[in-house]
């Protein structure tokens, strides 16, 4: 298994050399299945596509449904059936690439399989992470999935709309955010009435910025 990680891990760098050559960065998104990785990443593109060419790139276990979302609005999707793998591994996405027209790209979105565990272990070329918690899934996943949140660049706390159902405790989960990785940015959103958002692509949009030497 210690082998198999370093070997992603090269493949990871791969990727990641690859898409900068093309001055393409990768935003891996990550979250249990329903948190709205899907609703959030579509928010993301309709506020950002006027500024990047984006591409997405769907992962799933089995099904199209999330691609056949993205695919509506009009962008480069290839979905990725894991074929039950709970997640995506580098060599996955190095297969992919060709599939894109890397030259008119600036972004490619990763959509990564809803889980909390498994693909927080795998990089695969990407520039940052974001991930997902959402408030119906309880505010104690920071402290019994450290790993996921640990090495993600920011939180969006999403379906932020909710709140008042499930007694949800915010600054809980932020402090224990802030200790698994100070530098987490945490951000309050609702893909449903776009509460939070703005500032949530302002963060994502400056990461990309950053990343493609653009900031
Ligand atoms: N109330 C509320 N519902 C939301 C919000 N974001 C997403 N949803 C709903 O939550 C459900 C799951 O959202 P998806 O975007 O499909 O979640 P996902 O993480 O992509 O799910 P998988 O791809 O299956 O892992 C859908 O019914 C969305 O409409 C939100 O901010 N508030
Ligand atoms: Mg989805």
């Amino acid at each position: 298994m210690h082998q198999v990680m370093e070997w992603n891990e090269d493949v990871s760098d791969a990727v990641k050399r690859e898409l900068g050559s093309h001055q393409v960065c990768l935003m891996n998104v990550l979250g249990s299945p329903g948190a709205g990785k899907t609703s959030t990443i579509v928010e993301l593109i309709a506020r950002l596509r006027d500024k990047y060419r984006i591409g997405v790139i769907e992962g799933d276990i089995t099904g199209t449904i999330d691609a056949e979302t993205i695919d509506k609005l009009g962008l480069p999707v290839v979905q990725l059936d894991t074929d039950g793998a709970c997640h995506i591994e580098a060599m996955s996405i190095q297969h992919i690439l060709p599939h894109f027209n890397l030259d008119e790209l600036d972004v490619l979105m990763v959509e990564n399989i809803g889980n909390l565990v498994c693909p927080a272990e795998f990089n695969i070329g990407e520039s940052f992470r974001l991930a997902l918690l959402s408030i119906p899934e309880g505010d104690d996943k920071v402290e019994k999935y450290p790993l996921i949140f640990s090495t993600s660049d920011a939180l969006a706390l999403n379906k932020y709309d909710l709140k008042e159902y499930f007694g949800f405790d915010d600054a809980r989960v932020e402090r224990n955010a802030k200790a698994a990785n100070p530098d987490i940015s945490v951000f309050r959103v609702s893909s449903r009435t776009g509460e939070g958002l703005d500032e949530l692509t302002a963060w994502v949009d400056g990461k990309i910025a950053a990343a493609l030497g653009r900031a």
